[in-house]
């Protein structure tokens, strides 16, 4: 015996990673379907080394299903979680559809599993550039207290999915043919001018809100506080962020500064920390010029930490370089884990 487990999105940059966490899952599982739009209804995907067919996504398609993860877009999860909770399923959401919503936990296992006790069938999988800060932040947070946090980010093409890492592949060899590259997609498929990202850097994730902010760094700022704070009125770390997408197919970088309360606190001891901390590799030893990177970060779950040093200017400041795959800790990996966790904590169920 074990779970029947929906994914839905199979087919998508996430989907297929979800499929691979499935696979490996500690999980007990007893049947996967693989869920996508009408487009896809038909093709053939594996599992576990079988061929199952891709099914289209309606409300019948949850019967007798205890576990969904959803990765489709905000608006099918809007559309069919209810559907699949209604059904007796608990809901595993990667899409921003829910996050905010205050009935509705926000959960990174290594920072807030507690939360899960208060789901109502629907737990929220946050964003992939919030989750791999928040991994690193909350081991200092306990040992040192965290004041305020300003972050830049180098983030990856697959997070905008598939069709944006082939549009970074074509202008890629248009440019290196001499020849006219194409934008289609990025910065945004939601935005009216799309501009290269080969051999550029666009300083825009999503639209813009009418701040002057991205929708991408509203995300990091507000979800940080829900998920380190549990109270998304919380003013007690203060975060602001600026997001830029880089030419790198997958990992997510980001340059951390923070500001600790505890005054004693080191750089020996922020290591010690993030060293021991559930998730986090610690690759940090300038001298042999050992630090994180998106290359061997691609394909691991942990998120890895690096170049921990004391901001010159300012007490109980300092700097951190983090590196996650931000397919898999950023999504597909958290959003398991999240179900693992919940199996573990009882609140998992078999129909
Ligand atoms: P499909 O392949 O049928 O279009 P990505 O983020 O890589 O673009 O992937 C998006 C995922 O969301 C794909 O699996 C896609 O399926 C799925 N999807 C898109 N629209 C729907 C829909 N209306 N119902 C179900 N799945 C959808
Ligand atoms: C990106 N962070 O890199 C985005 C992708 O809210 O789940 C994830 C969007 C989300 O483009």
């Amino acid at each position: 015996s074990g779970y029947n487990v929906a994914i839905v999105g199979a087919t998508g940059a996430v989907g297929a990673r979800m499929i691979k966490m499935v696979e490996q899952t500690s999980l007990p599982v007893n049947s996967v379907k693989l869920l996508a739009s009408s487009r896809s209804a038909g093709k053939q995907l594996q599992f576990n080394g079988q061929a199952l067919t891709v099914e289209e996504t309606v409300p019948e398609s949850f019967e007798g299903i205890d576990l969904a993860l959803f990765s489709a877009g905000g608006s099918v999860s809007k559309k069919f979680a209810p559907e699949a909770v209604k059904r007796g399923a608990v809901v595993v959401d990667n899409t921003s559809a829910f996050r905010m919503d205050p009935k509705i936990p926000l959960v990174v296992p290594e920072v807030n599993p507690e939360a899960l006790k208060l789901h109502h069938g629907i737990v929220a999988n946050p964003n992939c550039s919030t989750i791999q800060m928040v991994v690193a932040l909350e081991p200092i947070r306990k040992a040192f207290g965290l004041k305020r946090v300003i972050v830049s980010t180098y983030q990856a093409v697959s997070g905008a999915g598939n069709r944006a890492l082939k549009e970074l592949h074509d202008e890629t060899q248009a440019y290196l043919n001499g020849e006219e590259m194409h934008a289609e997609i990025l910065p945004t498929a939601g935005d009216k001018k799309h501009y290269p990202i080969a051999f550029n850097a666009l300083p825009q994730i999503d639209v813009f809100e009418e701040d002057g902010y991205t929708h991408e760094e509203w995300k990091m700022i507000h979800e940080t506080k829900k998920i380190m704070l549990n109270d998304m009125d919380a003013k007690d770390i203060k975060v602001t962020a600026t997001c830029v997408r880089i030419p790198v197919p997958v990992s997510h970088s980001e340059s951390i500064y923070f500001e600790v309360e505890d005054p004693k606190a080191t750089v020996k001891g922020i290591q010690d920390a993030l060293a021991a901390a559930p998730g986090i590799v610690l690759q940090d030893d300038p001298d042999h010029q050992i630090y994180p990177q998106a290359h061997n970060a691609e394909g691991s779950r942990d998120t890895f930490v690096g170049r921990i040093r004391p901001d010159q200017e300012t007490p109980q400041a300092f700097q951190m370089w983090n590196v996650s795959d931000n397919m898999l800790k950023g999504a597909a990996w958290n959003s398991v884990q999240i179900a693992e966790t919940m199996h573990k904590m009882g609140l998992l169920h078999m129909q």
